[in-house]
């Protein structure tokens, strides 16, 4: 009786997947086992991001230009009023042996401010300033390294640690109910520029494809990880390398979200230019069936008062398809007393650019995160 109801239970339930399966109008990330909230945050961004553009800042709940890990505070809240709708976050250290970042910030504190955010229906993105696997470097090191580190490799293993390590951090990140909290996961960044070793003039394309295959793979085949969607972000230098964003992409297989990094772009160049660069990649990603960011930029010290309204909302809106970029990430604000330099990419209080920061986040285009609906499951 008991082996009935279980197959009856599990017809039931085979019924009720191949249901959402039949459902057109829902979208898989390219890992099919995705957990539902991950799968959900792929729909949902698209969806959202095709109309709107999310705003987010990197290592936002951590610290700002002048407080260092203080409970609830934010730069971007105290400027607008509210969090930013994405939260980047950077994992540069993540070894056997570190407790903290390569930017001081503790990773079992980060992993809290990572269910924070969740909790509050914001979402959160991690990049991976990778140590040099060869040199024990960091990843400014540009001696090439990732012949070393494919399968074969002398360094293979050690490597391999590394992702584990990765995976361990991504499963310990729960909401209220035991589900994994889904992550934007965007590695080896900016490949086009040659100033990391996974770099232009580090790796060939047969190199950098192979990596950023193997650890997709690695992560959800072998490690079972699940609540990841993958970000490939080219670094465009300032509208110098949209020719090469296919260079060495890795396939429509293995990435969800078409990123750029540009920081050039956004000091001093003609928004309508850089509008089309964008207008470009949301059309790349709308024919792909994925996501398009603008996955980090920012100008240091944002001397421009007009920055918010002047440069960074007419990139995206001047040439209307460029409307599809689903979010834009600007860079960190270092604690100028901890780090003794003026190094900040977003508004804080008291900046000359706060009250254009106010007037970006009153646009109706643009949302930030108690804006959102909610991001993580099916019924919008
Ligand atoms: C860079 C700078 C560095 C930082 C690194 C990784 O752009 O902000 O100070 O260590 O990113 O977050």
């Amino acid at each position: 009786m008991k082996y009935v109801l279980f197959v009856i239970a599990g017809l039931l339930l085979a019924c009720q997947s191949s249901a959402e399966n039949q459902d057109t109008s829902r979208s898989l990330p390219i890992d099919k086992e995705a957990t539902t909230e991950t799968v959900a945050l792929f729909n949902n961004l698209k969806k959202v991001g095709e109309t709107h553009l999310l705003y987010g800042h990197q290592d936002d709940l951590a610290y700002g230009h002048d407080w260092w890990d203080e409970p609830g505070r934010s730069d971007v809240k105290e400027v607008t009023g509210s969090y930013p709708a994405i939260y980047g976050w950077e994992i540069g250290n993540i070894r056997q042996d570190t407790e903290v970042s390569l930017d001081n910030v503790n990773f079992e504190s980060m992993k809290n401010w990572i269910r924070e955010g969740y909790e509050r229906g914001g979402i959160n993105t991690i990049s991976w300033h990778m140590n040099h696997p060869v040199t024990d470097g960091n990843s400014w090191d540009r001696t090439p390294a990732v012949y070393a580190i494919l399968p074969g490799g002398d360094q293979h293993e050690k490597f391999k640690n590394w992702l584990d390590k990765f995976a361990e951090f991504t499963q310990d990140l729960r909401g209220g109910n035991g589900e994994l909290i889904p992550i934007i996961f965007r590695p080896y960044h900016e490949h086009t520029g040659s100033w990391f070793w996974w770099g232009e003039e580090q790796t060939t394309v047969e190199e950098y494809v192979a990596l950023w295959r193997f650890t997709v793979e690695y992560l959800k085949d072998e490690k079972g990880v699940h609540n990841l969607l993958y970000a490939y972000s080219p670094d465009n230098q300032g509208g110098r390398e949209l020719s090469n964003y296919y260079k060495k992409y890795p396939g429509d297989d293995y990435v969800d979200i078409l990123g750029m990094d540009d920081y050039g772009s956004m000091k001093d160049r003609d928004p309508v230019a850089f509008s089309d660069e964008l207008a470009w990649l949301a059309n790349e990603a709308k024919k792909k069936g994925k996501i398009a960011a603008l996955s980090e930029t920012g100008v240091d010290g944002i001397p421009d008062p007009k920055w918010w309204t002047g440069q960074v909302l007419p990139a995206f809106t001047s040439n209307t398809e460029a409307r599809g970029v689903a979010y834009v990430l600007t860079w960190r604000n270092a604690n100028a007393e901890r780090e003794q330099r003026e190094h900040f990419f977003t508004s804080y209080p008291g900046h000359p650019s706060a009250e254009d920061m106010k007037a970006f986040r009153e646009e109706e285009f643009v949302l930030f995160e108690d804006e959102l609906p909610d991001m993580y499951s099916f019924d919008q």
